[in-house]
């Protein structure tokens, strides 16, 4: 059956062809301390090593009722937080979340964050890629070297 093994091996080349594209990378992700049934923050710089875009679509850990993706913005001197539907990366860019700008909001924490805790937080992209990332408590960024893969 000649033909048929040629058509598997059309089929697992196509598959690598199509092969899903290379992943965002989280660095520095990290979380304030805060109390048990609080709302916590989280920070982080995403990158995007794809030639094609992406975008941040979802955020989720079991330490905490709901997480959303928030940007706070400032108008006529107040700050005010939005809730994103996605937070696109242009290929090759990076984009931080940080106090002030984007962020993940926590809702609902179901344990207190302390400093030194690790909160296991899953990414979901546009192109589908889910991205698992530990977010430090601590106050500010942890020492570079420490973020996960
Ligand atoms: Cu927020």
């Amino acid at each position: 059956m000649p033909t048929m093994r040629l058509a598997f091996a059309a089929l697992a080349a196509l598959s690598i062809a199509g092969a899903a594209q290379a992943a965002p990378a989280v660095q520095g992700a990290w979380s304030r301390p805060a109390a048990q049934g609080a709302t916590g923050g989280g920070f982080m710089t995403l990158s995007n090593p794809d030639k094609t875009a992406d975008a941040l679509v979802a955020a989720e850990t079991p330490w905490a009722r709901e997480t959303q993706i928030h940007q706070t913005t400032m108008s006529g001197g107040m700050a005010s937080m939005k809730r994103q539907d996605r937070v696109a990366i242009a290929p090759g860019a990076k984009v931080a979340f940080a106090p002030g700008g984007y962020h993940l909001m926590f809702m609902g924490l179901t344990r207190a964050l302390k400093a030194g805790d690790a909160i296991p937080v899953t990414l979901t992209f546009a192109s589908g890629a889910k991205v698992k990332a530990s977010f430090v408590v601590g106050m500010g960024p942890p020492a570079q070297g420490q973020h996960h893969h």
